[in-house]
């Protein structure tokens, strides 16, 4: 493969640009090499400046649900651009994303648009605190919430593939009031949420975890949470930045019928545009200002290019049978793997909740945070660079989920799988 382009690029990147990314994960560093600089995508496929076409994987880690450069989101951007970018004031598709929002998802009654998933979380969390007036905020191990302060504890993410525990610059003071328990452990969330309940202002969880890989919650876990909450009158937060339209039209609170008091989104909701949202109970919601005494604001928030993606990706996601293609898709290319895994005897176990999956390379089960980390990270960095080598793009950590689109189609999973087959065999050799 070549790659002079893609290597010089980074060279010049690492003078201008804090490890030559802007986000650490790119950097490639826990797969032992160098990012590529991507040209253009289509379709199931991206290109790097170098010419090199690859299978993508990794879907810009979620938003590209209908794959790249679709028609109907890159024509509504190119027409709302012409009619200005952003005037800090409300426009007409603001209200068109909500409505589309508030159908969509069971939880929400009224929605406020962010820039991105970390101020959605960061956002939601300072309801909820305002809203209880309590401090605490409860997380799970593995989990990852973006990059505010309250919840670099135990975090997934880029956390994990560079082993950061926690953040400098994250104060003490803050991180006290952030408890981050064991996920899948019902057991352990309700002894300390009986123990410090009137301190607890809001639990947060991703339903299915894709920041430690993809983990899915036990049976009976989301139903706890949920009934624990209600209970002690704690707010439950769904994170569904990565499964918000993903596992189903209105998410995983959808697929697995458990209604939060709020819930975060992201990613698809922009289609490919950067934007994020928190929204739930009108009670809620209607302590935010200028309702009320919590105060968040955003001068591109709501903006119109992002509006226009976002509603030209959910149209789209509203045709007949899109989630159960993906599904399809998703069981094609589990099952794939699966009978690879047993023809090769390669030590490792598939994860997958629809469309998300991770292979982990691990010999036992991966339910949570410590099982997650006795996966062989050298080994997925061998298999990563031998895919990449091939012409498929995987997420440069093990602690990432693989994203499927409605673009990937049978032969794009085939070559995937033909060239898993042949990285595991000489993984085995
Ligand atoms: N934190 C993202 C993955 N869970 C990575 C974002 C990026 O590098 O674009």
């Amino acid at each position: 493969m070549k790659r002079t382009t893609s290597d010089e690029m980074f060279g010049r990147a690492k003078q201008v640009i804090p490890g030559g990314v802007n986000s650490p994960v790119r950097a490639c560093r826990s797969v032992g090499c160098d990012p590529l600089f991507i040209r253009k995508g289509q379709g199931a496929c991206i290109y790097d400046v170098d010419g090199n076409e690859f299978i993508d994987f990794v879907c810009s880690w979620g938003p590209m649900i209908l794959g790249h450069a679709h028609p109907s989101v890159t024509s509504a951007i190119q027409m709302t651009g012409q009619e200005g970018t952003s005037f800090g004031a409300p426009t007409p598709a603001e209200i068109e994303l909500a409505a589309m929002v508030v159908d969509a998802v069971p939880s929400i009654e009224k929605v406020r648009f962010v820039n991105s998933g970390t101020e959605a979380t960061m956002s939601a969390v300072r309801l909820a605190r305002g809203y209880t007036k309590r401090n605490i905020v409860v997380k799970f191990d593995g989990c990852y919430h973006g990059h505010a302060d309250s919840f670099l504890v135990k975090a997934g993410s880029g956390l994990l593939t560079l082993g950061i525990p926690g953040s400098p610059g994250v104060p003490e003071d803050i991180v006290r009031n952030t408890l981050s328990l064991p996920y899948n452990d019902l057991v352990a969330f309700e002894s300390i949420l009986r123990e410090k309940a009137d301190e607890i202002a809001c639990v947060i969880v991703e339903p299915v975890a894709g920041n430690m890989g993809c983990v899915a919650p036990a049976p009976g876990f989301l139903e706890g949470i949920r009934r624990i909450t209600r209970e002690l009158g704690i707010i439950l937060i769904f994170d569904e930045v990565i499964t918000g339209f993903r596992l189903a039209y209105g998410g995983a609170q959808q697929r697995y019928g458990i209604i939060p008091d709020l819930t975060c989104l992201g990613k698809i909701i922009g289609g490919g545009l950067p934007v994020g949202a928190y929204g739930g109970k009108r009670e809620i919601m209607d302590c935010i200002a200028p309702d009320g005494p919590v105060y968040q604001a955003g001068t591109l928030s709501g903006n119109p290019l992002a509006m226009a993606a976002g509603i030209a990706t959910l149209k789209e996601l509203q045709v007949a049978n899109v989630y159960e293609r993906l599904e399809q898709k998703g069981m094609m290319f589990a099952e794939g793997l699966e009978q690879l895994i047993r023809s090769t005897g390669i030590s490792a176990q598939l994860n997958r909740v629809g469309s998300l999956m991770t292979l982990f390379f691990a010999a036992g089960p991966v339910y949570d945070f410590d099982t997650a980390m006795r996966a062989d990270t050298v080994k997925y960095a061998q298999h990563y660079r031998q895919m990449l080598e091939d012409g498929i793009y995987l997420a440069p950590s093990q602690f990432e989920v693989a994203f499927l689109s409605l673009a990937h189609s049978e032969e794009h999973i085939d070559k995937a799988l033909k060239m898993t087959e042949s990285s595991f065999k000489k993984l085995t050799d």
